[in-house]
């Protein structure tokens, strides 16, 4: 078996990994959270900081996320300001423009990490996530490090933290859908894919537009749902395959998977109830920010069977390394 299943397949281990570290965390040190908090990483890292920032937001802080390099060298063109604490992101620790982007500012440093590590090291506070993986592409790690930070932030805010045996078993759930996600992929040969998603489930339609691209070098595009409208759908035809996160939909949601049909593509609904699409992928319900953990194994699923479809291996992406480095 691929190192990459294995590692989607422990997407409900990492709730439990993630919980034991915020826990850890807490009694070991006396922090909360400022209001104001700036979240930077590289890659998939970057794509956690986007829900990370917006979470703070909605819990009545104000979050900001910008990559790594832009913070490094080009900051001036982002109203970044001066945050009450900066947080990096990186699975290994080891990402030079991460362990770089904690001397930009100034301020207060926070290492978002699964090891012991260069940035652990280097930052003020580090919370530790040892949801540790084989693959190179970041899995379960990502909502491992997403629970124990959203844990924190509520924690924080002085709210009631998430009860993390219900998050696993959601999440087993979900991953439950395996064998039907495999069925859609292998069903329909789709030669490109359009991930929409709106608030804090767009960061995860740019993730999946990446994991495809990561697992299955193939040609994927995200958007903010009902941006796609606005020219970008001309793209979509009989070969496209449009995948439509959505929690809560509307009528809306209703009439763009017509819309989108009617151009010949098919359309995938994830979440909590169908749109009248081709595909229908129920998530559970959950509140948000967490909500967003459900739908990670879906869209890791999705780009790790079409990289077997298309007869690659999902645990050697061509031209990718675990680790960059400058
Ligand atoms: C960041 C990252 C990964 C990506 C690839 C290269 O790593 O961009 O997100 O999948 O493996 O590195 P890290 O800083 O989180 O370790």
């Amino acid at each position: 078996m691929h190192a990459t299943l294995r590692e989607i397949r422990r997407n409900p281990e990492g709730i439990l990994i993630a919980q034991r570290a915020f826990e850890e965390f807490v009694t070991s040190h006396d922090f909360r959270l400022p209001r104001e908090v700036l979240y930077t990483g590289c890659g998939s890292s970057h794509f956690l900081s986007q829900p990370l920032a917006m979470a703070t937001t909605r819990l009545g802080g104000r979050g900001f996320s910008t990559p790594c390099s832009e913070l490094l060298y080009s900051r001036e063109w982002y109203p970044i300001g001066r945050p009450e604490l900066l947080v990096a992101i990186s699975r290994s620790g080891e990402t030079t423009e991460a362990i770089k982007a904690l001397d930009a500012l100034n301020v207060p440093r926070f290492a978002l990490t699964a090891y012991e590590s260069t940035l652990s090291k280097k930052a003020d506070y580090a919370l530790i996530v040892p949801a540790t993986e084989e693959s190179v592409v970041m899995t379960h790690s990502f909502t491992a490090f997403y629970f124990a930070f959203i844990q924190l932030l509520l924690h924080s805010r002085g709210l009631e933290t998430y009860d993390a045996g219900l998050v696993k078993s959601l999440t087993e759930e979900v991953l439950g859908r395996e064998e039907h996600i495999r069925e859609i992929v292998n069903g329909f040969d789709f030669r490109n894919v359009i991930f929409l998603g709106s608030g804090i489930l767009y960061p995860v339609a740019l993730e999946a537009m990446l994991k495809m691209k990561e697992m299955a070098l193939f040609w994927s595009e995200a958007y903010q749902t009902f941006e796609v409208r606005h020219g970008f759908k001309s793209i979509a035809d009989g070969g496209t395959l449009v995948v439509l996160l959505v929690d809560e939909p509307f009528e809306w949601h209703e009439k763009l998977t017509k819309e989108f049909q009617g151009q010949k593509a098919r359309v995938l609904t994830v979440g909590r109830r169908d749109t009248g699409a081709d595909y229908f992928i129920e998530v559970p319900e959950l509140s948000p920010p967490v909500n967003l953990v459900l739908y990670l194994p879906v869209i890791q699923l999705l780009a790790y069977y079409k990289a077997v479809e298309r007869g690659l291996n999902p645990d050697r992406p061509r031209f990718l390394s675990k680790v960059v480095t400058w």
